[in-house]
């Protein structure tokens, strides 16, 4: 959602220089695209897009050129721009004419830059002569015909526009993780079904969990002989809304919501993600959605390899590529093949002469690697660990006994304590921890002291009947207390003394949001040393394919994590585990484990559905190497319990 971010960089809150180069880059390329809405000289406009790409690929230091007056020496930047980026790193802000124009600029014009194939230049035509200053004009103006008749548009390309208005609403060029993997396993099981297949696997973005997913990618393995009859009876499949190539070994396809068995629903979700994700007309775009799918039909024998590439990464795979060559090998889709007998051949020509493997672990096992499992091909040094026989042994699913932040209804949870407790009991958890929203939270329901109480007391009751009936299961008690102004949390201490945990989240987004970094990340530093913070919830905000999170430096918050548990506090790192979330990130996950930071994977799940998310965060964990150790998940609800008490350290 370009449209959404478009706006000037925020200084640092200390300085000079109060912009680094990435920031005055990303200003000078939106400065360009605001100057072409606005129609401005085309030579002004050019010199901002030079600008921005030179900067972009400087590798001087650039507040070491401004210091120096060298700035003007460099090629793309004439003088004008020099001494307008010379004042801004100096003074922490942006030139009056730059914040007017972005001002003077209609947001919904911005958010049109998003709309497939379609630039500023024609953004401004269609507003200077129909007036549109919004995607829903826009729609508006190509429905009535109105652009069709604008010189230098044409039915055609109004067409093309109303369909790429669409394409932005339900598509958003990615999908969530949960969203692709539903596509991805009801494409690959009806593909499974079809006769003379022998298998068929999931590869690329999704199956090493990424958050997000570009398009599916599914390897088929087919005998030759097979392969018309197979490529002919995946195009007959239901779901299929558009062939864009079809082959023989490699089909191109847009698959939409006719490809489950059942009817496409989204869980209950809590008021802020839905408000971040599209508020109320959000399910109707989700169940009118697409993905894209690459097939790729081979012979069982080169199967594993062509599952192994198009699994990826590509950074993995060039990683993977150069072991291979350092062993005299030959690396491809086709094959792993001694370079002595591939010598001129090419492709399947030289494939013949392929070592056998079975599956990827074989190939792998060539390459004198350990397996290594798709989640963490991310070039994130898994090749080199597998080399040395060092990659963690990683967290799943079965391994989890309880999870801590959960709402019910008494916040804004669909469920009743004693039916969530339920619940967790059938996903055969030893422990579930409970925490409902605080006061301040008014759009959530946030519960007054009074009631939180009240709901301790209905948790040790409950606790107490179930060890009597020498049942391994029991409730904690918290709360997801908002961090409010200084870092300060939502309830008394003699509240937050009489629970189990506390979970501090930020809620006001709003405020967040509109910070810079080192001031959000104080205050967040001020709410994990609040003596009763257990678990850091939802640490970013963000929400995938919604918004970005606010500005904080998670490396410190972590290493300030990490002081913490070394003194014995607990200060556990939540991954939240809703697919909307994903957050804490798992390229931070990798740094917790490293730091010696507990992360704790909560499936934030307001109905008990959203209990299910957990694997999603479990997904996220091992794309951060975590494994069993990592994670306080996994204790038993003893454990668990000694560790809230502060028992062990
Ligand atoms: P996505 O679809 O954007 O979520 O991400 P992926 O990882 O599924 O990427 P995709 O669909 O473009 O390609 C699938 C895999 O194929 C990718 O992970 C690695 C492999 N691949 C694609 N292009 C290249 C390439 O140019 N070089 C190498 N080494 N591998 C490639
Ligand atoms: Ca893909
Ligand atoms: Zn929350």
């Amino acid at each position: 959602m370009g449209g959404g971010g478009f706006s000037l960089p925020r200084p640092r809150p200390r300085g000079p220089p109060y912009f680094g180069r990435n920031q005055v880059a990303s200003a000078l390329h939106q400065v360009g695209v605001l100057l072409e809405l606005a129609d401005a000289n085309v030579f002004r406009i050019r010199s901002y897009q030079n600008g921005s790409r030179t900067l972009g690929t400087l590798t001087d230091d650039l507040w070491e050129l401004v210091q120096t007056g060298r700035l003007v020496d460099i090629k793309g930047i004439g003088k004008g721009l020099a001494s307008a980026i010379d004042q801004a790193m100096r003074d922490g802000a942006w030139p009056n004419d730059w914040v007017e124009l972005h001002e003077n600029t209609p947001p919904g014009m911005l958010e049109m830059l998003d709309i497939p194939g379609l630039g500023p230049k024609r953004i401004r035509m269609m507003h200077e002569a129909l007036g549109v200053t919004s995607i829903a004009d826009l729609r508006e103006a190509c429905e009535s015909g109105q652009v069709a008749e604008l010189k230098g548009f044409g039915a055609k390309s109004q067409t093309k526009l109303l369909d790429g208005i669409d394409l932005l609403a339900r598509f958003r060029s990615r999908r969530r993780l949960d969203v692709g993997l539903m596509y991805g396993e009801a494409f690959q099981s009806r593909v499974a079904a079809i006769d003379g297949v022998q298998h068929a696997t999931l590869a690329g973005s999704a199956r090493r969990r990424r958050e997000t997913i570009g398009d599916l990618d599914l390897v088929v393995a087919v005998e030759e002989e097979n392969h018309n009859a197979v490529a002919e009876a995946i195009l007959a499949l239901p779901g299929i809304a558009d062939v864009k190539g079809a082959g023989s070994s490699k089909i191109s396809l847009i698959l939409d919501t006719e490809i489950f068995d059942e009817a496409f629903a989204l869980p209950h979700l809590d008021a802020n993600v839905l408000d971040a994700i599209g508020g109320a007309e959000y399910e109707s775009m989700e169940a009118g959605g697409t993905i894209d799918a690459q097939v790729r039909l081979v012979p069982p024998e080169v199967a594993p390899f062509t599952l192994a590439y198009f699994t990826g990464s590509k950074e993995h795979n060039i990683a993977m590529r150069q072991r291979a060559i350092d062993l005299g090998f030959r690396l491809n889709e086709f094959g792993l093949i001694p370079e002595a007998l591939a010598r001129d051949l090419k492709g399947m020509d030289a494939a013949v002469h392929s070592l056998k493997a079975s599956s990827e672990a074989d190939i792998y096992a060539h390459l004198g690697l350990a397996y290594v499992p798709p989640e963490l091909r991310e070039d994130m040094g898994e090749v080199t660990a597998a080399m040395e026989q060092r990659l963690p042994d990683l967290l799943d699913a079965t391994m989890v006994q309880g999870s801590l932040h959960n709402h019910t209804n008494l916040s804004d949870g669909e469920a009743s304590l004693e039916v969530m407790a339920d619940a967790a009991q059938r996903m055969r958890w030893s422990w579930l921890g409970l925490a409902d929203h605080s006061p301040t939270l008014v759009i959530a329901n946030g519960a007054s002291a009074e009631d939180l109480l009240a709901q301790g007391a209905t948790v040790r009751s409950a606790n107490q009947e179930w060890a009597e009936q020498g049942k391994d299961f029991r409730l904690f008690h918290g709360v997801e207390s908002d961090v409010l102004e200084g870092g300060r949390l939502d309830h008394p201490d003699e509240v937050l003394n009489e629970l189990d945990y506390v979970v501090a989240s930020v809620h006001a987004l709003g405020r967040w949001r509109g910070r810079d970094e080192q001031t959000n990340t104080e205050e967040l530093l001020k709410a994990i040393d609040q003596p009763a913070t257990t678990v850091l919830g939802h640490p970013t905000g963000r929400i995938l394919q919604g918004r970005d999170g606010y500005e904080v430096d998670l490396m410190a918050v972590l290493d300030h994590m990490a002081e913490h548990n070394a003194d014995g506090r607990l200060k556990a790192m939540e991954l939240n585990a809703s697919p909307y979330r994903l957050d804490l990130d798992w390229r931070h996950c990798k740094r917790a484990k490293e730091l010696g930071v507990p992360v704790v994977i909560n499936p934030d799940a307001h109905s008990v559905r959203g209990l299910t998310d957990m694997a999603y965060g479990v997904m996220a964990a091992r794309r951060g190497w975590l494994g069993p150790g990592d994670v306080l998940n996994t204790l038993s609800g003893e454990a668990m319990a000694a560790r809230l008490r502060g028992d062990e350290g």
